[in-house]
């Protein structure tokens, strides 16, 4: 039997996401929204174009989380967007209203699933997600590490043009302003970066990097990026499906790992079919770890916020 992923949210990022998951033959799609019609239409229009790409999946749309009864992972867009000017922490309020009514459907329907969480201020969703679910933190995790990675990836194979293949690069911390890229785990087929980018070229890098999901922001005026960020929670999405223990950076709630207690925070981790499998420690100077504090105090004032 094929295995079954349910998307919450059919807006660009989760329409978008299904796409990807079709065309890798991952999975058969579930597409939720409470907008009436949006999540058929998508996910019929998505399906007929199966023939054309010979992939054998089944999309459908619903407005009903009974149609996702019994998914293997259920991946959380819901929510609003940022606009020009917002930051992702001005969309607390609202995205937690939201996160807190799915997140308790879709428990209800798939109480064995692993939840993979999109929705922004990301840290703070996940952390939400993670205590409205009761799952244990195997089972939810926050997508937020892979994308920012992939962006500074993509900034430093342009300026030494060359594959993109070639490029590794991490990126920790918490999903906003206070990320915390780190060029000397980033490489270039195994060479270190910081050996071959100059430091005021590299600084400019990282900054762009830290300031990517606004300059799409920017860029759309109406809503925030969706090709990058759905390409990312579907890595995470196969790394499960097909178990293969893939290290990525993702938000995980930490239990001491790093000195942080109680809070998610991006951190490299190992993906594989149950989920959150490990959690890697590497050693981090002095000044990157103060940076990775400072994005869990961040996390953790806004957590504040909405009490969980
Ligand atoms: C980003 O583009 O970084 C988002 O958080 C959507």
């Amino acid at each position: 039997m094929r295995k079954k992923v349910s998307i919450v949210g059919a807006g660009n990022v989760g329409a978008t996401a299904a796409h990807w998951i079709a065309a890798k033959e991952l999975a058969d799609v579930v597409l939720i929204d409470v907008v009436e019609g949006i999540p058929q239409g998508k996910a019929l229009d998505l399906l007929e174009a199966m023939p054309i790409e010979k992939r054998d999946v089944h999309v459908v749309g619903a407005n009903d989380y009974a149609a996702t009864a019994h998914s293997d992972i259920v991946v959380i867009t819901a929510g609003i967007p940022r606009k020009p000017g917002m930051s992702r922490d001005d969309l607390l309020h609202t995205n937690y209203k939201i996160m807190s009514d799915v997140v308790s459907k879709v428990v209800a329907q798939s109480p064995e699933a692993i939840l993979i969480i999109v929705s922004n201020p990301l840290d703070a969703m996940a952390q939400a997600a993670f205590k409205q679910s009761g799952f244990n933190r195997e089972r939810v995790i926050g997508m937020a590490g892979i994308l920012d990675s992939a962006r500074f990836r993509t900034f430093i194979a342009e300026e030494l043009n060359v594959s993109v293949e070639n490029v590794t690069a991490f990126v920790l911390g918490g999903h906003g302003d206070t990320m915390v890229p780190l060029p000397r785990y980033s490489t270039v087929a195994g060479i270190p970066i910081t050996e071959l980018i100059p430091k005021d070229r590299l600084d400019a890098i990282v900054q762009r990097t830290r300031d990517g999901g606004a300059e799409i922001v920017k860029h759309l005026k109406t809503g925030s990026a969706y090709y990058a960020p759905s390409a990312a929670a579907v890595e995470m999405v196969e790394a499960i499906l097909k178990d293969k223990k893939k290290i990525v950076p993702c938000a995980v709630y930490l239990q001491g790992e790093y000195g942080i207690d109680g809070y998610f925070i991006g951190v490299p981790v190992k993906l594989g079919a149950a989920g959150l499998e490990q959690i890697i420690e590497i050693k981090l100077t002095a000044e990157e770890e103060a940076g990775l504090k400072k994005s869990a105090e961040a996390v953790k004032e806004l957590c504040a916020v909405i009490g969980v």
